[in-house]
């Protein structure tokens, strides 16, 4: 049985629920309570030592750790259903699309980042919450501009790796309050995916630690 280390409101841990779900591999979760600082403890820190959620560990004891890097052995074991496209120039797309989440947007949000602001610089709490709706409001603005029309999802009739970068980031998006009235079209992906058991059972809600 594989076990992921995850946090409910984690959005990088609800990726790799959400992949777990739709390639239906079972697993079992270790919550690790990011709040009450439960990613330094030593015996989590040797598993991954960035200090950070989610980490798959395999039945061979093997830990992988890194959402996009699980994800992408998660489609090397499980192919179907794929979450990267054949076609070279697609599958470039797909993956800037989800890097703009991955990269660009998550990092600079990430908890440990605006607590050393908050720490060390002065950042109050409001501005704190501003900050995070900027850079999430800047990337969104940049997802929807990459994305063509008429699929269903983002570029495809199906979910591939960048819609369930976009849907949990919308989850973080909707949690600090961001003006999505310009975003109707990934609204309507968001809206689309959550109706599926995969994405609707990785929900943070559902989680066996969300309080
Ligand atoms: N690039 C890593 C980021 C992992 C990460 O930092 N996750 C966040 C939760 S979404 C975390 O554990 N933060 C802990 C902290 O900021 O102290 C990944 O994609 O797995």
């Amino acid at each position: 049985m594989l076990t992921l280390y995850s946090y409910w409101r984690s959005t990088t841990s609800y990726r790799v629920r959400v992949a777990l779900n739709l390639k239906g591999l079972s697993y079992r979760t270790v919550p690790v309570d990011l709040v009450a600082g439960a990613q330094h403890a030593p015996d989590y820190v040797a598993l991954n030592p960035i200090k950070g959620v989610p980490t798959l560990v395999l039945e061979d004891g093997t830990a992988l750790t890194q959402s996009l890097a699980i994800l992408d052995y998660l489609d090397q074991i499980a192919p179907d259903p794929a979450l990267l496209p054949d076609d070279p120039v697609l599958r470039a797309r797909v993956q800037a699309a989800a890097q703009v989440i991955a990269t660009d947007i998550h990092p600079v949000n990430n908890l440990k980042l605006v607590n050393r602001l908050k720490s060390e610089y002065g950042l109050s709490a409001d501005q704190g919450v501003e900050w995070m709706r900027h850079w999430m409001t800047q990337g969104l603005h940049a997802y929807q501009a990459l994305l063509p029309e008429g699929p269903a999802y983002s570029f495809s009739d199906t979910p591939l790796l960048c819609d369930i970068c976009l849907v949990t980031q919308l989850y973080n998006a909707h949690r600090w309050g961001v003006d999505l009235t310009p975003f109707a079209r990934l609204l309507q992906i968001e809206e689309q995916a959550l109706k599926l058991p995969a994405f609707d059972a990785a929900r943070p809600e559902n989680q066996p630690d969300a309080t």
